[in-house]
């Protein structure tokens, strides 16, 4: 599956468009895209075209690896204080009884439920509840690390910290810092959604605006800590909206390093208050991760989450620049099959996703939340992987 040389040079070469034959110079030379260039490639470039600069970069950072882990998810609670107008999941505090909440000793047995498990990480991410204070988090992560230290915690988006830090009255810079103290290791990339405030104040306006989201990473990355950025996409934003988007995640990265994966998250339609509009089709699907994987230059990894795009296009995604699934996951996440996902129980073997990387020719690697190889189960046996509870 290697892209070469050459063969990125005849498809930049073969192309009609001057424009586009600049950009993909820029893409072979290793030199940035401008703002205007990466809406060039939105208005004018073909999926082939994206897609075989996009498959060039993916296969210079990567070669043909590409990586997953063994996770589980913790989702405290549905009940949320804010109203985004795509969000299927929760309930407002007044409805709660219709929604979940758990309590600490809850959360803690689904952790034990995973005692003996080769997992590697656990992901706690939710609805934003107006009970829920910074220190109950702060005590379950303590519990969290007590009973298991080498769990790795990736835990709250931008949105709840900003909440559990504006009630706990102290600065994002000084939240992280207790967060991190009692055992937070990472931040998920959600809440970003479209930072353009054209688009954010549609779909979004109530909760954490685009400075504070940037601010939590940047005091997160500023402590050490890594963290990943998502962009939800295909619904009523534009190219410009898009670029914009990974601009200012581009110049963040610049400034701190910090972000370990850029996870574009598809629209999804069902049970929401933005069911008028359509979902985007594959092929602009497919095109997103390319541009996105040729402007964001200084993101090491792209991550394809499959219970939202659906494991064969996430199988896809991999030759449109793609280089991470995410993980075994264990059907421990609703925000996606309450929005209409074709995964209505979002649970991979680590067999089934090994041989789903291979059928699309590459090497899956286990990987550690921070990236570090745990196994290269590119020459595994199949059958003898699908005999071995470990790996089931
Ligand atoms: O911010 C909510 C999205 C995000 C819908 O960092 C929707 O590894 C599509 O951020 N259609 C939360 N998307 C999930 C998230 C995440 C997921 C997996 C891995 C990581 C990571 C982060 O879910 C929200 C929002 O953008 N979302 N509703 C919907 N109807
Ligand atoms: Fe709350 Fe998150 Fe849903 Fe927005 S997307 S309503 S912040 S749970």
């Amino acid at each position: 599956m290697v892209e070469t040389y050459s063969g990125v040079e005849q498809l930049i070469s073969s192309e009609k468009d001057a424009e586009l034959r600049k950009i993909g110079e820029k893409v072979l030379t290793e030199q940035r895209l401008s703002f205007q260039e990466g809406i060039t490639l939105f208005e004018k470039a073909s999926l082939g075209f994206v897609g075989g600069l996009a498959n060039y970069v993916r296969e210079k950072k990567h070669g043909d690896n590409t990586y997953f882990n063994r996770n589980f998810h913790i989702e405290p609670t549905n009940v949320c204080v804010f109203t985004c107008a795509f969000c299927s999941y929760s309930r407002l505090y007044k409805n709660r009884e219709e929604g979940w909440e758990l309590s600490a000793d809850q959360m803690m047995h689904i952790v034990k439920s995973y005692d003996g498990k080769p997992v590697t990480e656990v992901h706690i991410v939710g609805g934003v509840h107006p009970k829920l204070t910074m220190q109950f988090f702060i005590d379950v992560m303590k519990r969290i690390k007590a009973h298991r230290p080498e769990l790795h915690i990736k835990g709250y988006t931008a949105v709840e910290l900003d909440y559990m830090f504006r009630k706990a009255k102290v600065s994002p810079e000084e939240g992280m810092q207790l967060l991190k103290d009692a055992g937070l290791q990472s931040l998920p990339g959600g809440g970003a959604e479209i930072f353009h405030p054209d688009v954010r104040s549609k779909i979004c306006h109530d909760k954490v605006g685009t400075e504070g989201w940037l601010r939590i990473h940047r005091a997160a990355h500023n402590l050490g800590m890594h963290s990943n950025a998502t962009m939800l996409f295909g619904h009523i934003e534009d190219y410009t909206h898009r670029i914009d988007h990974m601009d200012k995640l581009r110049n963040l990265q610049d400034e701190t390093g910090g972000f370990n994966t850029f996870i574009p998250l598809k629209f999804r339609n069902k049970n929401n208050d933005m069911s008028n509009v359509a979902e985007s089709s594959v092929v602009e699907d497919m095109r997103l991760y390319a541009i996105s994987r040729l402007y964001l230059d200084n993101f090491p990894h792209m991550k394809a989450y499959w219970p939202m795009l659906g494991r064969q296009n996430a199988q896809l995604t991999l030759s449109f620049g793609v280089d991470d699934l995410d993980g075994t996951i264990d059907d421990t996440t609703k925000i996606y099959t309450m929005a209409g996902s074709e995964e209505q129980k979002p649970a991979l073997s680590t067999t089934e996703l090994v041989s789903l990387i291979r059928q699309a020719g590459r090497h899956p690697i286990e990987r550690d939340t921070l990236y570090n190889t745990i196994k290269d189960y590119s020459e595994e046996d199949l059958d003898a992987l699908e005999a071995n509870p470990h790996y089931n």
